[in-house]
């Protein structure tokens, strides 16, 4: 009787199990910039990690990184993964904002004084006004972990004032909103890919570019001559975890929830990876990079103002171009963090 139970229960499951388990595809790919070690790539990593767990293998996730899914070309997985040409992404709002010019407010030179206010905006309001444009576009965001603060840096000489940046020629990606910020500091940007700027940067077709302090050091910058690095936390760089709407609607309710959790995991780690040593007390990245022969420069409140002011008047137009609500919106959630 018991025997009879069981191979019952067992039939059942089966049952329940098969219609799911026929839909889904072998693997869903993940598209990445860059892969673990990089915080980011950990995010992504722990993500399909979690998922595989979670679901007993139901579902597949692999991790692509490079963007090679999109030919190396970062600003097109927005567009590829709207289309189904990539079925998730965790992504950069730099690398989506050409298509989503909201996205573009992480941007704004010089919003986010501090950790505090990235969550303000992510946690709050702002994000949640985000995700809702996201979604507008057939898209489905999960969750945020982080790439974080882009610091300057450069082959020349230290960067204390905007007049340092004079004539430097400095890898950008992204929306026109870099160009324009390096414009109106007095460089000269180009922009390029993640996968082009390693070469340029080595060939000294570039002088300088930005991007975290982890990018820096795991991509060993300090080995291509960028001896010059300007802590001006500038812009910060939150990453979002993504679904095409069609992959996410293939889902059944049960694993749409163990997706969207094991994101939010994959993401609070992330941004632990993220800020370890650029903390509170705990400056030891900053200190790690310095003893591989970089000069860091630590900017006064003062030195720092100077490129604020430098940079007012792309605010003002950028604000207009994302939309001044969003902005004050922002603004005001930062202000009461
Ligand atoms: O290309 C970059 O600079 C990177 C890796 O930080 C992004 O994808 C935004």
């Amino acid at each position: 009787m018991r025997i009879l139970k069981l191979a019952l229960l067992a039939g059942l499951a089966a049952v329940t199990a098969l219609p799911a388990a026929a839909e889904y595809k072998e693997e869903y790919k993940i598209s990445t910039v860059v892969p673990a070690p990089f915080p980011w790539g950990i995010a992504a990593e722990k993500w399909a990690e979690l998922v595989g767990e979670r679901t007993d293998g139901r579902i597949k996730m692999k991790v692509y990184p490079g963007a090679q899914l999109v030919s190396g070309d970062q600003t097109k997985e927005f567009t590829a993964m709207r289309r189904g040409v990539i079925d998730m992404a965790v992504g950069s709002t730099i690398n989506w904002s050409p298509q989503v010019k909201e996205l573009n407010i992480f941007s704004l030179p010089f919003l986010m004084p501090d950790y505090a206010a990235i969550d303000a905006l992510t946690q709050g309001p702002v994000g949640e006004q985000l995700f809702e444009i996201l979604r507008d576009n057939e898209v489905v965001p999960l969750a945020w972990a982080e790439n974080g603060y882009r610091e300057v840096s450069n082959s020349k000489h230290p960067i204390r004032t905007p007049d340092d940046l004079k004539g430097l020629k400095m890898r950008v990606v992204g929306s026109p909103l870099f160009n324009d910020t390096f414009t109106a500091l007095g460089a000269n940007p180009t922009q390029m890919s993640w996968a082009d700027a390693k070469p340029a940067l080595t060939t000294g077709a570039v002088d300088g570019q930005e991007n975290p302090l982890s990018v820096f050091t795991i991509a060993k910058m300090q080995d291509i001559g960028q001896k010059n690095l300007t802590m001006w936390h500038y812009v910060a760089d939150p990453l979002i975890f993504a679904l095409n709407k069609d992959v996410w609607e293939s889902f059944t309710p049960e694993d749409q929830e163990i997706v969207m959790q094991a994101a939010k995991d994959a993401g609070a780690h992330g941004i632990e990876v993220a800020r370890k040593g650029l903390t509170g007390d705990d400056n030891s990245a900053v200190e790690e990079v310095a003893a591989l022969g970089v000069e860091v420069i630590e900017l006064t409140p003062e030195e720092r103002q100077a490129f604020v002011d430098a940079t007012r008047g792309v605010y003002a137009d950028w604000k207009e171009k994302i939309g001044p609500d969003l902005v004050n919106q922002a603004e005001e959630s930062i202000a009461n963090r």
